[in-house]
């Protein structure tokens, strides 16, 4: 067993028997009201998961194991003093719970670069199967599907594997996954936006940094900014749509794999993570309605104004849990500002940044106008020339799955059940309203 995996079962092992002896001394105890609202718009902040590896204050924002983005980017190991921290880094950090050393980055790099030498040849079939213009997620998911053929768990599970120990075979598949999704995502951008003119990963590169290589965006600037956007975009909790769905999904034993692609399936979504290709479908459809570049602020008001008419969202603002600006949006600014504060998008960005919130907080009934991780991410990748918005979304699933696999590695640590809430007809919650 390698080191990583030893550390975990020592860590895990403890924590697991405080949730069995919770669920055993504690498990009559109330620890909330829900209300029949919560119920019908989508339970939020009805507590219903267990989940360490991140923690969402609607006012602060995410913080990975008790640490904001701030204090991350300090005390994760870099490659260059001025650069961004490795992603390898906050896997380690939500898998362990401790903040990892530069050999503990090192070590996960070169696992992910071995690992992913074992892309087995029928995915890129899969993927060639598919016409050209099918959306990248569409792509990139059946491609987690077709690799699921290689799941170590399944193939325990039949052998007759103890429960306490099905943590190691996912363990195993959610390593080989994560080491394998740049690869994947950079062969389905290079397949539909460079005719097929692929690039082979360069395994002494980092994780996120060898994925900007393998898309064909090769300057350190280009790196940088996926080293970033990779780390910011790892994890939120576990109750949004895709860390919710690769839980749910998972909950029934199934791999890795298949719990995954739920939760892609779910990030796809244009309130969850296609908001972020959408917010550059909406601000260049706003560039060419107004007929300019450079719209003025009140010319963005109007606009976002006649999107909220239209019945439509403004994507990349609002959210269901925080009530202020997302500091992942505030760290992509403070970088934009930092390296290409002149790049147009990036003043777009401000201009909407100005105005939308006081948009939205005119119709009285937006919780959150402030802008959310997606307001920017797409303005930022376009700026350093990674302009084909459709793979917008499968690079925030590459991230993702830092997060939500590290989650489900836990989930068969603690020896979670099966998820199984109740649900009722509506004649239940009228008599209920009644009673
Ligand atoms: N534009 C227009 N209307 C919005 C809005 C926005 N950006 N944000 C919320 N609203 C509306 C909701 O649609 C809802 O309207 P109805 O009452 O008519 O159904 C009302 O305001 C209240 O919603 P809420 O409680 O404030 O927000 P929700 O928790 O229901 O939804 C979210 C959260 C993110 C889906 C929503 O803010 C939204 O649709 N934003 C735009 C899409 C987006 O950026 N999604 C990405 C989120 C981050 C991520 O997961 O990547």
């Amino acid at each position: 067993m390698d080191y990583i995996k030893s550390k975990l079962l020592e860590i895990a092992q403890p924590k697991s028997q405080i949730v069995k002896k919770l669920v055993k001394e504690h498990g009559e105890k109330v620890i909330q009201n829900v209300t029949m609202g919560q119920v019908l718009t989508g339970m939020k902040g009805v507590v219903s998961l267990l989940t360490c590896t991140s923690k969402l204050d609607p006012e602060e924002g995410i913080r990975f194991r008790g640490y904001s983005i701030p204090e991350l980017k300090n005390l994760l190991p870099k490659i260059h003093d001025e650069g961004e921290p490795l992603p390898e880094g906050i896997f380690y950090l939500m898998l362990t719970g401790e903040l990892p050393t530069p050999e503990d980055v090192r070590y996960i790099s070169e696992q992910w670069a071995q690992r992913a030498q074992g892309i087995p040849a029928h995915v890129y079939d899969v993927i060639e199967a598919l016409p050209k213009d099918a959306h990248p997620m569409i792509q990139f998911n059946t491609a987690i599907l077709a690799m699921s053929t290689e799941s170590q768990f399944r193939k325990a599970y039949l052998v007759g594997m103890d429960k306490k120990d099905y943590w190691d075979p996912t363990y195993e598949g959610v390593m080989d996954l994560i080491s394998r999704l740049p690869a994947i995502a950079a062969y389905i951008y290079r397949r539909v936006f460079y005719n097929g003119d692929h690039i082979e990963p360069d395994p002494s590169l980092d994780w996120a940094g060898n994925l900007a290589h393998m898309m064909g965006h090769d300057s350190e600037e280009a790196k940088r900014l996926m080293r970033l956007y990779m780390l910011i975009h790892s994890d939120h909790e576990g109750g949004n749509v895709s860390a919710h769905a690769t839980h749910l999904v998972g909950s029934a034993l199934s791999n890795p794999y298949y719990s995954f692609s739920a939760g892609m399936n779910g990030l796809a979504g244009p309130l969850h993570g296609m908001a972020n290709q959408d917010v550059m479908h909406w601000l260049n459809k706003m560039k060419r309605e107004i007929g300019c570049e450079d719209p003025t602020e009140e010319q963005i008001k109007k606009y976002a104004e006649e999107t909220l008419a239209n019945g439509r969202v403004i994507p990349g603002y609002g959210h269901a849990v925080l009530r202020k600006t997302d500091p992942r949006f505030t760290v992509q600014l403070e970088f934009a500002n930092k390296y290409i504060p002149d790049a147009p998008y990036i003043k777009l960005v401000n201009k909407i940044y100005n105005v939308v919130p006081d948009v939205l907080g005119a119709t009285g009934k937006v919780k959150n106008p402030w802008p959310n991780v997606d307001a920017i991410s797409g303005s930022l990748l376009t700026s350093y020339g990674i302009k084909e918005f459709p793979i917008y979304t499968v690079l925030f699933g590459v991230s993702r799955a830092l997060g939500v696999l590290t989650q489900l590695i836990w989930d068969r640590l603690y020896g979670l059940q099966i998820e199984r809430p109740k649900s009722q007809n509506l004649r239940w919650f009228i008599d209920k309203a009644e009673e």
